[in-house]
């Protein structure tokens, strides 16, 4: 068996005290915050370059270990780790590096082709299914040639999709796309030879099938998936915020957007205990990611998430720009179970 087991939040300083036998089974891991360990360049790694929050070190790994053996990569840009079951991989591109074209702004194009990479590797490699991905970009919200930049990311991941046969086919992935500071699009990936089971909200339209008003081009994702590599029944919650139907509710209330939220993550668990052939997902269940618009909203949407979450809930709390402009709050979450004695 090779699964893939979820170990969450170290603060980065721990990571040069792993043994190398675990550094070694590591398939990739998202850095959040700040970090320059040497050594992490052998892996798939992603810079996410947003201040922590809290009571939190100054940076944080998010790490994805592997129980068998792994081989390491590099296609395209694209540096990647695989198992027998599941391929991690980060790519970045700058918009700066594409040109502005008649008809696709930089980042559309950035975005475009990050997205036709990664389902090259895919393709090539044998892990063709795409379960999760995390986007960040840098100016999300600002307006560029007469569009935000998350609507221009939009155009090209979606024609991505559309150019791979993936949307046709109705194969969307879990994700969220964020603001960064810095830095260029970074986009990280796990795919597997499985295809995942798609999770959609019933207290919302489906993001792929958003009206017009939200963008020439629908957000393409899937409120979760459900993934089964052997042995083990994995959750990812795409980034879930205070939209009911397709609208945003709670405008310019970060208690009551954080109080919808956790309704519509709610929701999605129900909906993936439909499927589930673990035991049924809970929200004590899942390691969560938040991030804050603003980061003086932070105690009042910490007071929320101990009050419906538990005082124990794992939460990473990250300041960062969310893709609706008036969104203040958006969270993401995963969960593990074991499917026994596989
Ligand atoms: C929403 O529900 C909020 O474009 O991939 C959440 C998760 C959001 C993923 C994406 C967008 C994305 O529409 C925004």
């Amino acid at each position: 068996m090779s699964s893939i087991l979820f170990v969450s939040q170290l603060p980065l300083p721990q990571l040069a005290d792993l043994p190398s036998e675990r550094r070694a089974s590591l398939l990739g891991l998202a850095c959040i915050g700040h970090s320059s360990e040497p050594w992490l360049n052998e892996l798939p790694v992603q810079t996410i370059a947003v201040p922590l929050l809290g009571d939190a070190p100054p940076a944080i790994g998010e790490f994805w270990t592997s129980a068998g053996a792994c081989r390491s990569g590099m296609a395209d840009g694209i540096r990647f780790r695989v198992n027998d079951n599941v391929l991690f991989g980060v790519v970045e591109a700058d918009d700066a590096d594409y040109p502005a074209q008649a008809g696709a702004s930089p980042v559309q194009s950035a975005a475009e082709d990050a997205f036709r990479r990664i389902f090259a590797l895919l393709d090539k490699e044998g892990y063709a299914h795409l379960w999760r991905t995390w986007n960040y970009l840098p100016e999300i919200n600002a307006v560029r040639d007469g569009l935000e930049r998350y609507r221009q990311f939009n155009i090209g991941r979606h024609d991505a999709f559309v150019a791979s046969g993936r949307l046709a086919r109705a194969e969307v992935p879990a994700a969220c796309v964020l603001g960064t500071r810095t830095g260029p699009l970074t986009i990280a990936f796990i795919a597997g030879r499985q295809a995942p089971i798609p999770i959609e909200n019933p207290r919302q339209v489906s993001a792929y099938r958003y009206p017009r008003e939200y963008g020439p081009r629908s957000p393409t994702f899937a409120r979760a998936v459900l993934a089964r590599p052997p042995g083990q029944e994995l959750l990812f919650v795409s980034g879930t915020a205070s939209i009911v139907g397709h609208r945003t509710v709670h405008v310019d209330d970060i208690v009551g957007q954080t109080g919808e939220t956790i309704a519509n993550i709610s929701a999605v668990l129900a909906e993936a205990n439909r499927q589930a052939l673990s035991a049924p997902f809970t929200l004590a269940d899942l390691h969560y990611r938040a991030y804050l618009r603003r980061a003086e909203d932070f105690a009042e949407v910490a007071a929320v998430l101990a009050a419906s979450l538990g005082p124990d809930a794992r939460i990473i709390t990250v300041q960062a720009d969310i893709c609706r402009a008036d969104l203040l709050v958006e969270i993401e979450a995963i969960a593990s179970h074991s499917m026994g004695s596989c």
